[in-house]
């Protein structure tokens, strides 16, 4: 048996089943799973099987919870000239250049069963579109407006970042200036067993999987990110997540809510469209803004109504957050205590070898996968502002391959979307009793990308289109 300095310290921490099988190993795959181990904190994996594994394991506190406060849309009762300022400072922010995209492409899309990076998912309703091409033009439209091109942040994992370089290669990073791109590779964990010992997903690799979307935070850190925001001058980080295109990927007057209240991480809500909506509820815990993921409220949480009648707990988290650059530092430097994110625990399926080394494919859980979520960030941050968003203007996610939040939906809903605008420039638009045109409609981001971008666009036209058709708009 080799005596690898790194083989004698799992072995010390009990964790020797990692290499069980070294020794019938070529070198070069001995040298692999020696990589993979060395990725591993050992002390880290030993806290969480006594935090989260042991049998005093705490579920989620729901202790003192209420429903967060949020801004209200001047539509819904909020402050016009509130908004209106917010606008204002926000749109300065991006003509100061002090604002980057960033997007968590980490995950690994298994619900939608699509084969790739899903951001080179094939997404828009006429031209079929890949998510990324669809953030990469607004990102584009955005620096074009503001006369500052923006910086693109782009989370990947070790599973898709190769490929996920490569595809903006083939596309010429969609017109954008690649130096302004910048690509890293999010963390792994090891998956272990319930009683906390490390799981190979065959005789020569440990399972490992992403650390969760809150290991964006170590992640920007460790990857230099955050220096060179620095010395870009960048300040501020529009976080969202892959899946979803109908996002705006800058959002001035979310901005300025940011910036004008002092926020070192604020986020957008939507009303939930049903109690059982699949996404987080932001709340109020002993002082503290705090996300309570779906799985984790209770149902009959989730159907409380308030004298109104409206859902109590009613505002959802579309993961779509603003964060501040050194405040991310912080929470990526915070070594054991209160300013660091917690792991989350998920009982998974994983495919693993028996103790002959044979490949097992389990169909009960058989262990536990560790994540971070980035929402456990907002009780430490100071001033965190929630602000609401009309779900037709932010909000279509692409989750699941049939139903609900599935490539279907999302074409719709942004078919209604570039029909809403239509109409509001008092174009002859055919829809249904839902808003969904007739015919499919496309408005590229370079033309317009929000409804006063499309205004402005449409305005100038010498010649209006007709839509009946359908439509492309370039
Ligand atoms: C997430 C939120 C939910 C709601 C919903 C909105 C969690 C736990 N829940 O649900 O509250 O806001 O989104 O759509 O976040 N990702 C990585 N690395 C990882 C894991 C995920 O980059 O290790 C990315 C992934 O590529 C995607 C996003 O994070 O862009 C969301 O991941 P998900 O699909 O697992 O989250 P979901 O739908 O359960």
């Amino acid at each position: 048996m080799s005596k690898h300095p790194l083989i004698q310290k799992f072995t010390a921490a009990g964790q020797g089943q990692v290499f069980a099988f070294f020794d019938e190993l070529d070198s070069a795959a001995q040298a692999q799973l020696l990589a993979e181990a060395g990725e591993i904190d050992l002390a880290e994996v030993a806290g969480l099987t006594r935090t989260l594994l042991g049998g005093a394991a705490a579920g989620v506190d729901l202790t003192d919870l209420a429903p967060a406060l949020y801004e209200r849309l001047p539509e819904n009762g909020g402050d016009a000239a509130a908004w209106a300022a917010a606008r204002a400072a926000g749109e300065a922010a991006l003509r100061a250049g002090s604002v980057a995209a960033f997007t968590v492409a980490g995950g690994q899309g298994t619900r939608l069963g699509y084969d790739g990076p899903k951001g080179t998912f094939p997404v828009t309703p006429v031209k079929r579109k890949p998510l990324f091409q669809v953030f990469a033009e607004k990102i584009r439209a955005a620096g074009r407006r503001y006369g500052r091109p923006l910086h693109w942040f782009i989370m990947t994992s070790h599973a898709n970042h190769a490929a996920t370089e490569e595809f903006f290669h083939a596309h010429g990073h969609f017109g954008l200036e690649p130096a302004r791109v910048h690509f890293f590779r999010q963390g792994r964990m090891p998956a272990v067993d319930f009683n906390g010992r490390i799981l190979l997903e065959s005789k020569g690799s440990i399972a490992l999987s992403p650390d969760g979307h809150g290991g964006s935070l170590r992640a920007l850190a460790r990857s230099g990110a955050l220096d060179l925001m620095a010395r870009e001058g960048i300040d501020t980080l529009s976080y969202f997540q892959v899946d979803n295109p109908l996002v705006r990927c800058v959002d001035p007057a979310f901005i300025g809510w940011h910036k004008l209240q002092g926020s070192e991480m604020s986020s957008k809500m939507v009303p939930k469209a049903h109690a059982g909506e699949k996404v987080g509820h932001f709340c109020v815990q002993r002082g503290k803004t705090v996300v309570v993921e779906y799985s984790d409220l209770p149902a009959a949480m989730q159907q409380e109504k308030d004298d109104t009648g409206r859902l109590r707990y009613l505002a959802g988290s579309i993961a779509i957050h603003l964060l501040d650059r050194e405040f991310i530092r912080r929470m990526a430097s915070a070594d054991e205590g209160t300013q660091r994110l917690a792991f989350h625990r998920a009982d998974k399926k994983i495919p693993t070898v028996d103790a002959a080394g044979r490949p097992v494919k389990p169909d009960q859980p058989n262990g536990v996968k560790f994540e971070l979520f980035v929402f456990d960030a907002l009780p430490f941050a100071r001033n965190p502002v929630v602000i609401e968003t009309a779900r037709a203007d932010d909000f279509s996610p692409v989750k699941n391959a049939a139903g609900a939040d599935s490539p279907q939906t999302c074409r719709d809903d942004q078919c209604r979307q570039f029909a809403r605008w239509l109409k509001a420039q008092g174009a002859a638009v055919s829809t249904d009793a839902s808003g969904l045109p007739d015919a499919g409609l496309e408005v590229s981001p370079l033309f317009g990308y929000d409804e006063q971008t499309f205004a402005e666009a449409w305005a100038k036209l010498p010649l209006k289109p007709a839509v009946a058709d359908g439509l492309y708009l370039e």
